[in-house]
């Protein structure tokens, strides 16, 4: 049944109310990642879900990434959306006929028994289920959950590492907002911006059934999000031919995690995993090769198929319609100076917090995850200092909106992800300043699925999935 929040019920334990929100969105096979708004499986919620369930019921966690992985298409990829079929058509949007898997992703492989979307979601799926493993090695061995998964999990990174190397640097691009994330991050609008949207009367927005307008994307973002779906469905899913290609430092940095871990449970299965670990050695220094900006302290996102409109240094700059940064000039010629060493596409010159995330990686090099922390830690961010949570995107930014979506508010998974990355790069008093606002937001908030970063005001869903999952492996 639909899950209300009661405020009184956090206070006698967080820990039941993060296992109440689970259990309540729970399906029999797998966890929806919020009742009402997104009545399917999602795949990047499912492994964060993952996560944290593994703490609840280490079976529950094994069965939601089994749930996800059977959906895998022959090609590789992990859709992004599977979708239940008791659930009415117009529940959510876009729905299964729109991305007609079963036959417009024929020659891609997808699944004949279940419907799923065409496009993926960034790839912590090896990662959840090495930490599902370790919560219970005992019944993961008596179910064979590792030997089941790891031929999956590496068909799924052999999809990213090869199919979607559109920039030719090693890296993998994403096609499609949705498939970072992180869907109206300010780092979207200028690739956007080459994109004409779809008629507004085309489609229905089922998501303002449940959210308020003014927290979600605009009509006009969700035209160019039909467009390119529309586009990518068309000529059937296959890669290589669309308007946008964006190679997102989030998006990689979680591809290079999941390789360790992959790594990892080769070697629990006997084989050596040296190659992989090596493998994402490689991949760490190609994400610092294409995607770090020195003199800005952070990593960006790559616009493939954007061209760097200045012909000379401090001039021009591919800037995006939602205005200037704060230190523009510099960001130009920092992001110019990269385009000469890397001649395709141009580096997007807004700070999101995915441009931090790669603090997660172990072989990042020192001096650049010291900069990464004192990044977070300044104005731009505000870790420990000017907010409860670190935010989706730049507190100066022309573009920020505290309570809109991916363009300021924060969200938990991605302070998790910080939280890690700070406690393996050494720096536990500001891991354990950032765990406990995590703790006292999620119950406050009533696990919101995002908040006012300066507040911890709820905004979006309550009840959300991923939230009172991390919250859970936060108290482990
Ligand atoms: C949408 C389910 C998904 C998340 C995404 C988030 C949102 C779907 O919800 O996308 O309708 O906008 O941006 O990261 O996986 O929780």
């Amino acid at each position: 049944g639909s899950l209300v929040y009661d405020p009184a019920e956090s206070t006698g334990s967080l820990h039941l109310g993060a296992a109440r929100v689970l259990n309540g969105n729970w399906t029999g096979t797998s966890t929806v990642p919020s009742r009402g708004l997104y009545p399917h499986q999602w795949s990047w919620d499912s492994a964060f879900i993952a996560i944290g369930l593994r703490h609840l019921s280490p079976l529950r966690a094994q069965t939601e990434l089994e749930t996800l992985l059977g959906a895998q298409w022959a090609d590789g990829r992990i859709p992004h959306i599977v979708f239940n079929p008791s659930v009415p058509l117009d529940a959510y949007f876009p729905s299964p006929d729109f991305w007609r898997s079963s036959t417009a992703g024929r020659a891609a492989g997808a699944p004949r028994t279940v419907q799923t979307s065409g496009i993926v979601q960034p790839p912590v799926h090896a990662l959840a289920v090495w930490l599902v493993h370790q919560a219970d090695p005992g019944l993961s061995r008596a179910r064979s959950f590792l030997p089941r998964m790891y031929p999956r999990l590496a068909a799924w990174h052999r999809y990213l590492l090869h199919r979607r190397d559109l920039g030719g640097g090693g890296l993998a691009s994403v096609v499609h907002p949705w498939e970072q994330g992180m869907d109206n991050s300010p780092c979207w609008d200028a690739p956007l911006s080459r994109v004409t949207p779809a008629p507004a009367r085309s489609f229905r927005r089922a998501d303002l059934d449940h959210g308020a307008p003014e927290d979600r994307p605009t009509d006009l973002d969700y035209g160019r999000y039909v467009r390119l779906a529309t586009d990518y469905r068309d000529g059937e899913y296959a890669d290589g031919g669309g308007e946008f290609a964006v190679e997102d430092p989030a998006f990689n940095a979680l591809l290079i995690a999941s390789e360790h871990a992959l790594a990892r449970i080769a070697q629990e299965l006997g084989a050596a995993g040296t190659a992989r670990h090596a493998r994402a050695e490689r991949l760490t220094a190609a994400l610092v090769e294409r995607l770090w900006d020195p003199a800005e302290g952070m990593f960006f996102c790559r616009d493939v198929y954007g061209e760097s409109e200045g012909k000379t240094e401090g001039e021009g700059g591919g800037r995006g319609e939602s205005g200037a940064l704060g230190s523009e000039q510099r960001s130009r010629s920092s992001a110019l100076a990269k385009e000469r060493r890397s001649p395709r596409g141009a580096l997007i010159p807004e700070r999101s917090v995915a441009g931090l995330l790669p603090l997660i990686l172990p072989a990042l090099p020192r001096d650049i995850a010291a900069t990464l922390v004192g990044t977070a830690s300044g104005p731009h961010f505000g870790l420990g200092g000017a907010t409860r949570l670190v935010p989706s995107y730049d507190l100066t930014g022309d573009a920020f909106d505290p309570h809109r979506y991916w363009r300021g508010p924060a969200w938990f998974n991605t302070n998790w992800l910080l939280e890690r990355g700070l406690r393996l790069h050494g720096e536990h008093a500001r891991a354990d300043g950032l765990r406990a606002a995590l703790l006292d937001t999620a119950g406050e908030s009533g696990f919101a699925e995002y908040v006012d970063p300066y507040t911890g005001e709820a905004c979006g869903a309550l009840g959300f999935s991923w939230t009172a999952a991390l919250t859970l492996d936060l108290l482990h």
